[in-house]
């Protein structure tokens, strides 16, 4: 069973981090999908890097839950089958275990210098434009994608859409793109398309089964059923 697993902000909810809708869709009066933009930085620096500074400090406040558990313990289970792919900047997902991420829209701790294109794992702030550790420039930015910019591995995604069995959704309201679509291209293959919600969401039309409810119970519960169902166990060694 080759199962692909898309995350949204709803899976850290329960860890204690604002989603784009709770935060009452401001951030200090700015509509984040407005911060999030190449423009923005461009615009004014200084605001991006104390939203992502903040954003980035928070992590050190916060823990994973029982959904990221349950999916680090379906990636012992099935292996290279799962391919988990998040829309979440924040790390929770590896804190919990899982060690085969894909972040298609960057990670809050890395900081990516746009002098010599180096990454550098980063926990502290940028807004002091601290230098490069690889070249000394003060151009670091966060590694994270905005809009206008393309996501990350995206021909990663594509191909484990093209082949697996299921396509799970968890934790996301299908109104960025291109992950809203991935429904349709699993839907177009003739995947099984399953989501996890806690509300309706702009794409709940388009899966076969929708389960309402918080991602720290539906997520244990499908795993647990899903291994169950499998035979699956933890992958010996
Ligand atoms: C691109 C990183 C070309 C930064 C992010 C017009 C129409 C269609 C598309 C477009 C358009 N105009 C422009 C576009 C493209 C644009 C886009 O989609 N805009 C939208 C707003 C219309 N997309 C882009 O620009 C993308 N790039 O298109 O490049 C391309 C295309 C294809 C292939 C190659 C290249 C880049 C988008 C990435 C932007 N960066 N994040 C940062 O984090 O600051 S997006 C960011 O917002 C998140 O990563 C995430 O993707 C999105 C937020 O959505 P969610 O995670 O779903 O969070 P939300 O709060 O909305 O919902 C939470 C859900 O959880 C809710 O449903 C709620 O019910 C549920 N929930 C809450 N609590 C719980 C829960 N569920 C379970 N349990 C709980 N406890
Ligand atoms: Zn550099």
């Amino acid at each position: 069973m080759r199962v692909v697993v898309l995350t949204g902000a709803g899976v850290s909810a329960e860890s204690g981090l604002a989603t784009f809708r709770d935060a009452g869709g401001l951030w200090e009066g700015h509509d984040p999908m407005v911060v999030a933009t190449p423009e923005s930085f461009a615009a004014d620096p200084d605001l991006v890097q104390r939203f992502y500074d903040a954003r980035r400090a928070e992590l050190a406040r916060v823990e994973p839950n029982a959904a990221h558990r349950a999916l680090a313990r379906l990636e012992d289970a099935l292996g290279d089958d799962l391919l988990l792919v998040t829309q979440n900047v924040d790390d929770l997902h590896e804190r919990a275990g899982s060690r085969r991420v894909v972040h298609m829209h960057g990670r809050l701790r890395v900081a990516w210098c746009t002098a010599c294109d180096g990454r550098h794992d980063w926990t502290g702030t940028l807004l002091d434009l601290p230098p490069c550790p690889g070249c000394g420039a003060e151009r670091l930015r966060p590694d994270v994608v905005w809009f206008g910019e393309i996501p990350y591995e995206m021909e990663r995604i594509e191909d484990a859409l093209w082949d697996c069995d299921l396509f799970v959704s968890i934790g996301t309201s299908g109104v960025v793109y291109p992950a809203a679509a991935f429904v349709q291209y699993a839907l177009s293959r003739g995947v099984t398309t399953l989501e996890l919600n806690l509300d309706v969401s702009d794409a709940s039309t388009d899966f076969h089964v929708s389960r309402r409810g918080p991602a720290s119970e539906l997520v244990p519960a499908w795993v647990e059923g899903l291994m169950a169902a499998t035979g699956a166990g933890p992958v010996s060694g």
